[in-house]
């Protein structure tokens, strides 16, 4: 029997649900991109207002690209578990915050219509870093996506989150309503900035007028999320219908762990998330430079060196001694760049240590290595300049790059095939082969990637030699005994 409105009362006494109405809801919030993570995070904090009487604040979910979450949830009435883990520990909880999703692709005008009703307030995102098409050398709009070619040429029928934002925008411009608060929830750096000046690029291509109106008058606060969720698997499924008592076809599942900082700028009033933990602040970047770089840089960094060595779990990589002191040394290397007291930073590596090491998470290094072109700008490169800056030691950082060109060739240490999954990347033309070229040769044409490197690393003479070097030694001695000369 499925998990459903209908069946709810079936559960296992031991599995929370929610003891509010869910027919008196109504969606406040419209959320691009209901993958794993807004499942995990975003509706958890949504589903305790929920709770406490905000029913204006309901989401309405949506999907820019496959149907497979409205299939699973739509039988479910929207209805989910969530299995936070650690250790022996699982603790079982149904979400009843997501009322709907929308599949764009197969009525576009539906999710238009959505974003510009009056009663949506709030638009969240977490649709991958990818999704922004931005240029993350430069930090602007990637006009040349095929995407935004595509979008400025057909406004009532967009394919990406910017065309979806922009027409909606345009319409409740037009028809009055006032403007909606758009809240990234994605691991890009100065994610509401980030939006908004791709969004003004955008609009800017279209109409200079709305361009205007986008920069002066949607408020795009920043946001610093974090909850390790890795994606489920079919043995999730089944292990987690058996415990519920019910079939669920799409539950998620993370760790106990969660924090969510958001800059309180709102356009049209927000639910009052505090009472669900989540902070404020007027600046998230102290926040966002302690997670992006102490967290999803050594994530990044785990994903690379443990997938050439063979790891399929962050666990067991963190268990290895040689991949654990380049982790810590990494730690001591990037601490100095932080706005964070040393002591503090020092105390969340510790946690983050603790995190890494949750065996029953089974986190896979290839997620954390998905669009790893796209992710390593903001976690590793962007504290690396700040390093080369300052003349701080950066040795570690610079051997996690090394590692990541590495990886990208297709091989790990024993031969074992690796899939890269970077649609970014596997689009650049001037890839080298690595089997076939002599180790300088192919760190130096990888800094021919000006969208990863920007244009000021590759120009670095101490960087570049560093980098050639840490990459032959990977390549003559494999990754694990290279560590040893960082
Ligand atoms: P997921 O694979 O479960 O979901 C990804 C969602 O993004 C899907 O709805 C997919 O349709 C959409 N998407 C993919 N490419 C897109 C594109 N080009 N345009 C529009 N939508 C697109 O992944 P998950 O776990 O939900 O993660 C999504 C993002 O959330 C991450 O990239 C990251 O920025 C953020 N995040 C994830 C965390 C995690 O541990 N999983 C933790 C913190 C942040
Ligand atoms: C990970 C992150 O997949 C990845 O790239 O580094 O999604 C990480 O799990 C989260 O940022 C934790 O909050």
């Amino acid at each position: 029997m499925r998990l459903s409105s209908r069946t709810l009362a079936r559960l296992h006494p031991d599995v929370a649900r929610p003891g509010y109405d869910r027919t008196a809801l109504k969606p406040g919030i419209l959320h691009l991109g209901t993958g794993a993570f807004h499942r995990a995070h975003q509706a958890v904090a949504i589903d305790d207002c929920l709770a406490r009487g905000e029913t204006q604040w309901a989401i309405l979910g949506s999907s820019l690209r496959g149907r497979e979450t409205r299939d699973a949830l739509a039988p479910q009435d929207g209805l989910y578990t969530l299995a936070l883990r650690d250790g022996e520990r699982e603790d079982l909880r149904v979400i009843g915050s997501v009322l709907d999703v929308l599949v764009a692709p197969e009525d576009p005008a539906a999710l238009l219509a959505r974003l510009a009703d009056p009663a949506i307030r709030i638009v969240t995102l977490t649709i991958t870093e990818k999704g922004y098409a931005v240029d993350l050398g430069s930090g602007g709009l990637r006009q040349d996506h095929p995407d935004v070619i595509h979008d400025i040429a057909n406004p009532q029928a967009p394919r990406s989150a910017l065309g979806f934002l922009l027409e909606a925008i345009a319409r409740r411009r037009r028809e009055g309503v006032r403007p909606f608060t758009l809240l990234s929830c994605d691991n890009l750096p100065r994610n509401g900035r980030t939006l908004k000046r791709v969004l003004s690029e955008f609009a800017a291509l279209r109409d200079k007028d709305l361009a205007a109106y986008v920069a002066g008058e949607i408020p795009c606060p920043s946001s610093m999320v974090d909850r390790i969720v890795p994606s489920t698997t079919q043995a999730d499924r089944d292990a987690i219908s058996a415990s519920l008592g019910l079939e669920d076809a799409w539950p998620v599942m993370g760790e106990p762990f969660s924090q969510w900082v958001i800059e309180d700028h709102f356009a049209a009033g927000r639910p009052r998330l505090e009472e669900s933990g989540v902070e404020f602040t007027d600046d998230v970047e102290p926040f966002e430079h302690m997670k992006l770089r102490l967290l999803n840089g050594t994530h990044s960094t785990i994903a690379a060196v443990g997938r050439l060595a063979g790891y399929e779990f962050v666990a067991q990589a963190i268990a290895d001694p040689a991949i654990r002191g380049l982790i810590e040394r990494y730690w001591h290397c990037v601490i100095p760049t932080l706005a964070m007291p040393a002591d503090r930073a020092f105390a969340y590596t510790r946690q983050l240590l603790a995190r890494y090491e949750n065996t029953s998470l089974h986190h896979r290094t290839a997620q954390i290595a998905s669009d790893a072109s796209q992710k390593l700008p903001q976690r590793i490169l962007s504290p690396l300049r700040d390093c080369l800056a300052q003349g701080l030691p950066c040795a570690p950082l610079v051997f996690a790059v090394a590692a990541w060109i590495r990886s990208c060739g297709g091989s790990d240490d024993q031969g074992r095939p690796l899939a890269l999954n970077d649609p970014t990347f596997e689009a650049w033309t001037g890839q080298p082969d690595q089997r076939m070229m002599a180790p300088q040769a192919v760190a130096e044409a990888f800094l021919d990637l000006s969208a990863v490197f920007g244009e000021d690393l590759p120009r670095n003479p101490a960087f570049v030699a560093a980098l050639q070097e840490a990459y032959r030694a990977i390549a003559m001695r494999g990754v694990l005994a290279a560590i040893g000369s960082v």
